[in-house]
């Protein structure tokens, strides 16, 4: 478990499994990597715009989009109405933890005059954002919400949500994924847009732009290997949240955890997809037992138990440590996605822990209430990338511009420096500049 898991994060070419690879070689008549496969999907769209993102979405997704691929307004409130209401009310209740959960971010202007003058920071929104909402499996509603609600409490102005289109029709995705586009388009004044466009092709359509698909300032979300890859090619021309792999989730679990909750919270994530990473890390033998008896017991009532099984066995792992502090080691090397403390005392160990997408403690408070309703983003750094950055908020879709309104008396005083510097740095130009604000 322990070398599998530190081999994860490596995005690269051999992770496509071959079936894949076998439909790639198809579409491009030759054997083809999935990275220069990106990069000539990325480049027509570049290049062709809306032509190639029609010819890319029928040859790889099966859909006709030659009339637009943009969702209607009608759409989405035909999509409320073909959900169950009881779902459209739980969106709602979603909607609203997560905006209350975002709205508590710091993320203000300030200024100081502690330098001279007026100095400080202002805060602005990202103007354009493209949220990517995988179809794949299963239709991701919950993902709609957990990507584009923190940039709607950021402020940002134009939202685009691209998801695939469903296989043999037209421009058309989920019903219960437009719902959740839905639910979010009743907060005043905001206006999502929905175009039935994935993979490579969205990523690239979204970057520079088509005909019809606006561009944007930044892409946003989780996707396929292919969906990680053109994002990874496409940040500079936009910016992107990050480069996100299969969900992962560490249990840490004592003596006194529920094996049957232990067991269910690894499943939840292994279902999602071949390559999920359920661990559990114990301290106790016994539990450990326990815990793959009923994942043997749980995985067969699933409908998804073919993929829960593989991940279990590939990539999962049940790991006996010889105390706490092994375990808490352990995962901060993980740097999971999730870690679920099932422990007697979790605040004793939140404080141990340093690499995490999240932290869910104690054994009600589990994965799968954060996944849907909690109120934080589901969207989290995997494969190792919790070392180094954040799941997603209200930070992501917001930037800074440092302001400079110095008093004539700083100006004066540190001029001067700045003209020194210049001249050491054999900037003759700047100095002059400086010089003459050292000046009266
Ligand atoms: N556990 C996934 C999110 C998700 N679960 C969506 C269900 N739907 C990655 O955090
Ligand atoms: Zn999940």
């Amino acid at each position: 478990a322990r070398d599998s898991i530190l081999r994860r994060g490596l995005l690269q070419d051999s992770t496509v499994p071959p079936h894949v690879q076998t439909r790639i070689d198809a579409l491009f008549s030759a054997p083809t990597t999935p990275l220069a496969c990106v990069q000539a999907i990325l480049s027509s769209i570049r290049e062709s715009g809306d032509g190639a993102l029609i010819d890319w979405t029928s040859r790889i997704d099966g859909a006709d989009i030659s009339a637009g691929s943009e969702l209607p307004v009608a759409a989405l409130q035909t999509a409320v109405k073909a959900t169950p209401a009881a779902v459209v009310d739980s969106l709602r209740v979603a909607r609203d933890r997560v905006v209350a959960f975002h709205r508590k971010q710091p993320v203000t202007s300030w200024f100081t005059n502690d330098l001279g003058g007026v100095l400080g920071q202002a805060v602005r929104p990202i103007q354009r954002v493209g949220f990517y909402v995988p179809g794949g499996t299963a239709p991701l509603p919950s993902t709609v919400l957990m990507s584009v609600l923190p940039a709607v409490v950021a402020g940002c102005e134009e939202l685009v949500v691209a998801s695939p289109p469903l296989r043999g029709g037209g421009a058309d995705i989920a019903a219960v994924t437009l719902a959740a586009c839905a639910v979010i388009n009743e907060l005043p004044g905001v206006r999502v847009r929905v175009f039935a466009i994935g993979g490579a092709q969205a990523i690239g359509a979204l970057a520079y732009g088509t005909e019809t698909v606006p561009r944007v300032d930044k892409i946003v979300g989780p996707g396929n290997i292919f969906v990680a890859m053109a994002k990874r090619e496409v940040f500079g021309v936009v910016g992107i949240d990050g480069v996100y792999g299969p969900t992962e989730a560490v249990v840490i679990a004592d003596e006194a955890a529920n094996a049957e909750c232990v067991a269910a919270d690894l499943l939840a994530q292994a279902e999602h997809d071949y390559l999920a990473v359920p661990i559990l890390l114990t301290t106790c033998a016994d539990l450990a037992k326990k815990v793959q008896e009923e994942v043997e017991t749980q995985v067969d009532k699933l409908p998804r138990a073919k993929v829960a099984r593989h991940s279990m066995a590939n990539q999962g792992g049940i790991v006996v440590g010889k105390d706490m502090d092994e375990c808490v080691d352990m995962a901060n090397e993980f740097a999971t996605e999730h870690v679920s403390l099932c422990v007697k005392g979790p605040w004793d160990v939140v404080g141990k822990m340093k690499n995490a997408g999240g932290l869910f403690l104690g054994e009600a408070s589990c994965e799968v209430l954060g996944d849907y309703v909690a109120g934080p983003s589901h969207v989290m750094p995997t494969g190792g990338s919790a070392r180094y950055s954040s799941p997603l908020s209200v930070l992501d879709f917001i930037k800074v511009m440092s302001v400079v309104g110095l008093d004539d008396t700083t100006v004066k005083r540190i001029a001067v420096d700045a003209e020194r510097i210049a001249r050491a740095e054999g900037l003759d130009g700047h100095a002059e500049a400086a010089r003459m604000r050292a000046q009266d």
